[in-house]
């Protein structure tokens, strides 16, 4: 069982030095990219028992020196970090929310953002900062490595310059990952592999553009300009957790979640397409008594690949009628954030049911759903295509 937010005991919450350094005089003054570095294995070095950990003021210092930053090609690039800088597994919604006012600080000094982060959580934050920046008309390009910069087999390099010029000059109005060659929509990622270069995939979406010998990009698929002023919606509700079902699992603890009263959403990884053992009537029971007591509960997939349909069995069935919601072609990374984001808006249960099966960053394809924009979501931006 995974929580959200709670129980972080950091001493210090990362805050940004709020004044970021111009890394690269000769790039074109024409654009400006703000690159902000959180932390993770790109600005990391080793230490004497071997271990990898980040080393404030190093990733600037070395991109100082970085000639091709210097082109013309290139936008100029101003850094700023995180004070202290994080491995991604130590982040939480808190930094997310750093991220995101930091990008609203200085949303119309730059044409694009890149944030330099982990590997770990990265499609976490992504899918967040979806979320979190509404009306986004720029691109945020979250990026890293599985290498640090200055080991000789290193993917930092590329990876930050491909994501720097992606975010200079592409026309891009959405949060996206780009690893290895692919642009990928932010919360469509998951990383899939722990040791590979291309470590990140988008299992239910295409990747946006590819980075060849020119950069292609798939513009049918981008997500629409929005129609309104940009603005940034915290979360600050992180009561969420996640449930991963295996065959004979002990539900006992459901009971303490639905009266305990803190929690506002449980996300649960079923298995193929939204089953989950229905013939496990205490399983069914705790499910009837969390919804009850106003607690969401969003049905994902164990899988990689695909779409969760309740009613395709009559096992996935039984939860659907406990008032089990699906979580479509949703990965858990966009789900949990999602209902957190709602849940911040102060949305009621019944409402965060009905938003969380629309879709609002492109976060998730439904062929049977229309969007309703119609009264009080008019606040939330308008899907991205198709
Ligand atoms: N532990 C690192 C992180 O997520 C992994 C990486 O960046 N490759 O911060």
């Amino acid at each position: 069982m995974a929580a959200l937010g709670a129980g972080y005991e950091s001493p210090v919450s990362p805050s940004t030095a709020d004044s970021p350094q111009l890394l690269n005089p000769r790039g074109s003054s024409l654009r400006k990219v703000l690159i902000l570095y959180t932390g993770g294995t790109i600005g990391m070095a080793r230490g004497e028992d071997g271990s990898l950990g980040p080393i404030p003021g190093a990733l600037r210092r070395r991109l100082q020196s970085v000639d091709e930053l210097n082109q013309e090609l290139f936008p100029q690039c101003f850094f700023d970090e995180f004070d202290p800088l994080l491995d991604s597994a130590d982040m939480c919604p808190e930094d997310w929310c750093t991220m995101a006012s930091c990008i609203e600080r200085h949303y119309y000094d730059f044409d694009g953002f890149v944030v330099l982060h982990g590997t770990d959580t990265m499609a976490y934050t992504a899918s967040a900062l979806s979320f979190m920046l509404e009306q986004l008309s720029k691109p945020v390009i979250l990026t890293g490595s599985q290498l640090p910069m200055e080991e000789p087999l290193t993917d930092a390099r590329s990876n930050l310059l491909r994501a720097v010029i992606i975010a200079g000059r592409a026309d891009l109005t959405e949060v996206c990952i780009f690893f290895g060659s692919k642009l990928f929509r932010g919360n469509r990622c998951k990383k899939m592999d722990a040791n590979a270069l291309t470590a990140f995939d988008s299992p239910n979406f295409p990747e946006l553009a590819v980075v060849g010998t020119e950069v292609k990009i798939h513009h049918r698929l981008l997500c629409n300009p929005p129609k309104g002023r940009f603005r940034v919606h915290l979360m600050t509700v992180t009561e969420v957790i996640v449930v991963c079902v295996v065959p004979g699992f002990s539900d006992s603890f459901f009971d303490s979640v639905a009266t305990a009263g803190n929690v506002k959403g449980v996300i649960l990884l079923l298995y193929g397409c939204g089953n989950a053992p229905a013939r496990k009537t205490s399983f069914l029971a705790a499910c009837s008594k969390l919804v009850t007591a106003g607690i969401v509960v969003v049905a994902c997939s164990q899988c990689i690949h695909g779409n969760v349909e309740l009613e395709k069995y009559a096992v996935g069935r039984a939860f659907a009628e406990c008032g089990v919601i699906p979580g479509h072609d949703m990965t858990a990374e966009a789900t949990v954030t999602k209902l957190a984001y709602l849940l911040s808006k102060g949305l009621s249960p019944g409402e965060c049911r009905k938003v969380m099966q629309d879709n609002l960053r492109g976060e998730m394809f439904s062929p049977a759903k229309t969007l309703d924009v119609s009264s009080s979501w008019t606040d939330l931006q308008s899907p991205c295509s198709p």
